[in-house]
């Protein structure tokens, strides 16, 4: 048995969705304009599609799992199971008026909003209690109020340069999105121990990328202070150096407190601090 993954035939998440599975030591055969393809050293079979409809091949079965971007899930209401963020491919669903106009109280009451995202956009409006008239577009949304179609649009945003280029601002965000894998809700025990050793991987590259290794000199009255500093994933590794009264200390550190820490550590003493990347990270 194989798993069956589907994931975006070509577009924005279709390098990173095929580099997770190579970090994850998952080879695939040939996959240049292919409709599917196979792994020889994990049981899986990759199906290529387009993103709007891998929340229904999952649904349906089809494929078991997916990777795909949380504002598509969202916008087609599919009963999946969502199983892990992946940290790529984000941005999010905003709002965007004239970028001359003021954004008042009450602004958005009565317009006319062009959008590829009915559903979200409802959905925030309801919430809101705002009535304005949805038009609906599936492309280049952004030209909407140059052409009259619209005062107001709601598209994905990443950089904001799409935006300034069309003269627009972008005033509230519906939706914060990434990349995410799903699963059909009904797989069976094969499968879902098929699903949790790729899972397993998954988050043991996700894990070291967000964390380095780092190997630091300091001297031994200094030793108490640092490992206090660097808890590590037990405790930090201590070898002597082969001058007295220093050590060498190895650990881990998290990117997001990284800065701070190296700070915090020189001022501590540490010196010839060492930062190299991790691979695979299991706890
Ligand atoms: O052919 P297929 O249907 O599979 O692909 P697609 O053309 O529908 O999607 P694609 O490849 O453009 O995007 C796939 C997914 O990437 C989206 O569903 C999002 O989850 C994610 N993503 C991340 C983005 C962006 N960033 C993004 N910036 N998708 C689209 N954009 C567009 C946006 O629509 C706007 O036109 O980029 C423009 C804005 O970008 P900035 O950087 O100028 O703000
Ligand atoms: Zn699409």
């Amino acid at each position: 048995m194989k798993l069956r993954i589907a994931i975006q035939k070509s577009g924005r998440l279709y390098d990173e969705s095929i580099s997770l599975l190579k970090e994850c030591g998952i080879d695939l055969r040939n996959v240049k304009d292919r409709l599917k393809t196979e792994s020889d050293n994990f049981p899986l079979e990759v199906f290529f599609l387009r993103d709007d409809d891998i929340p229904q091949y999952v649904e349906d079965g089809v494929a078991d799992v997916g990777i795909v971007g949380e504002n598509v899930l969202y916008e087609k209401c599919k009963e999946v199971e969502v199983l892990e963020k992946l940290g790529f491919g984000k941005c999010r669903l905003s709002l965007a008026i004239n970028k001359n106009e003021d954004y008042v109280a009450n602004f958005l009451q009565g317009k006319r909003i062009a959008t590829s995202y009915p559903v979200l956009l409802q959905k925030y409006l309801e919430e809101q209690k705002i009535t304005a008239e949805i038009h609906e577009i599936s492309g280049s949304v952004e030209i909407a109020p140059g052409i009259g179609l619209a005062e107001v649009i709601c598209d994905l945003v990443s950089s904001g340069s799409t935006l300034f280029m069309n003269g627009l601002k972008e005033v509230e965000t519906i939706l914060e999105s990434q990349a995410v894998v799903i699963k059909n809700r009904e797989l069976n025990s094969e499968q879902l121990a098929l699903v949790n050793k790729l899972l397993f991987r998954v988050r043991a590259v996700k894990k070291a990328k967000k964390n380095k290794y780092i190997l630091l000199n300091a001297p031994n009255d200094q030793l108490a202070k640092i490992f206090g500093l660097l808890p590590g994933m037990k405790s930090p590794t201590v070898l002597p150096l082969a001058e007295e009264g220093w050590s060498s200390v190895h650990s881990v550190l998290s990117e997001d407190e990284f800065w701070e820490k190296i700070e915090q550590l020189k001022a501590a003493g540490a010196q010839g601090i060492l930062v190299v990347p991790i691979e695979k990270m299991i706890i």
